[in-house]
């Protein structure tokens, strides 16, 4: 509805309705209606509860951990990259090592199974926050395997601490 036709709809009523000369009686009153009130409170619950419901159904199967995981890797997140620790394998990688692409971010999918799943930074952190996209691929041992070796061949080795802090980067200092 248009600004005009509300304010026509309102003036309406206002003039229809208005309170005769010698018309004392007040309007119909909705009070104490409990099919009415009952349902303010059941279906606010019903609702909660769905939204509760799958809330916790999710968030219990994004923080499941293992405490014998297959491979562990750190991840570093921070202003606006990644680093990754191949604990296992004493090799590292970094996000800082190739330019941020700026590409809108995939929604993420968990990854069950072998395939490409896209990861991106879930706090508004700053300027480049929507750079911050990453990419989690599950493969077979023998090209994991390859990758690392690769990794090792390139020199990187150990693990990254702030070696690639964004203050650093752009100040030179040691923070
Ligand atoms: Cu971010």
């Amino acid at each position: 509805m248009r600004a005009g036709a509300r304010l026509a709809a309102v003036l309406t009523a206002v003039v229809v309705y208005r309170r005769r000369a010698g018309d004392e009686t007040l309007p119909v009153q909705l009070r104490y209606h409990v099919p009415l009130e009952v349902m303010y409170v059941i279906l606010p619950l019903i609702m909660v509860g769905v939204l509760y419901y799958y809330t916790q159904r999710d968030m219990a199967a994004i923080e499941s951990t293992s405490q014998t995981p297959d491979l562990k890797i750190q991840v570093i997140g921070k202003q606006w990259s990644w680093d990754f620790n191949y604990l296992d394998d004493g090799v590292w990688e970094s996000g800082n090592q190739t330019p941020l692409s700026g590409k809108p971010g995939v929604e993420a999918t968990a990854p069950e199974k072998v395939g490409s799943y896209a990861g991106k930074c879930a706090e508004l952190c700053g300027e480049f926050h929507s750079e911050m996209l990453f990419t989690v691929k599950v493969v077979p041992r023998a090209e994991h395997d390859a990758h690392i070796a690769a990794l090792r061949a390139a020199g990187r080795t150990g693990a990254l601490g702030v070696d690639y802090n964004r203050r650093q980067v752009v100040t030179g200092d040691a923070g």
